[in-house]
């Protein structure tokens, strides 16, 4: 079965198709807009912007929203993660912990998904640590300066070892047990 992959984010899709490709779903990439609306829950973006896709004709497809809520910057970038991302990007949240002794941090992703007039939302946290500095080539965004377990930082582990621990493998997990039990997959 095709799954529409709404996104501009291309490293979202990689993730998808490396924790779904053996349930027989092949990601298709659509670089499409919807809106998300500010509020402070990733679940209502998720939610609402299904909505605005299934009224929209689309079909058969999953959007997500992910933020890095950071513990000593009071939740920041958090919902605003994408924006923090394009605006002041990884130097400036390493400049804004300079200092900074609670390095605490929560990568959480909400995965919405819509197949036939089904729906799904599940949601998946990954505590961690903030580095001291950019480390690694791989993945995307905030992965060279967010570290799991105080070692290696995102960007420095595989695709496939990021998927066992991250925010996105939790909640893959629960949508692949969700869509199990719905007999979809
Ligand atoms: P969409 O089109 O899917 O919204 P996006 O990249 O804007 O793509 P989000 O709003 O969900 O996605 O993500 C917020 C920011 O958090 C964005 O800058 C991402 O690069 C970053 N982010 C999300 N998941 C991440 C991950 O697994 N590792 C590193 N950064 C991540």
């Amino acid at each position: 079965m095709k799954l529409n992959v709404v996104t501009h984010n291309p490293g979202k899709v990689k993730e998808y198709q490396s924790a779904l490709g053996e349930y027989g779903l092949e990601m298709v990439h659509v670089n499409r807009e919807y809106d998300e609306v500010q509020t402070p829950y990733l679940e209502e973006v998720v939610d609402k912007g299904i909505k605005q896709l299934s009224k929209e004709g689309l079909t058969d497809f999953m959007i997500d929203d992910s933020g890095l809520f950071v513990n000593a910057l009071k939740g920041f970038p958090g919902v605003y993660s994408a924006y923090g991302q394009k605006t002041i990007g990884n130097k400036g949240i390493l400049k804004l912990m300079g200092g900074v002794e609670d390095r605490s941090a929560v990568f959480k992703c909400c995965i919405g998904c819509r197949i036939g007039d089904q729906t799904v939302i599940v949601t998946g946290n990954c505590p961690g640590y903030i580095t001291y500095e950019e480390r690694g080539t791989e993945g995307f965004g905030y992965d060279p300066i967010f570290t799991p377990n105080g070692s290696l930082s995102f960007a420095e582990i595989p695709l496939e070892e990021k998927n066992v621990i991250s925010h996105r493998g939790v909640a893959l997990r629960l949508l692949i047990d969700e869509l199990k039990n719905r007999n979809i997959i």
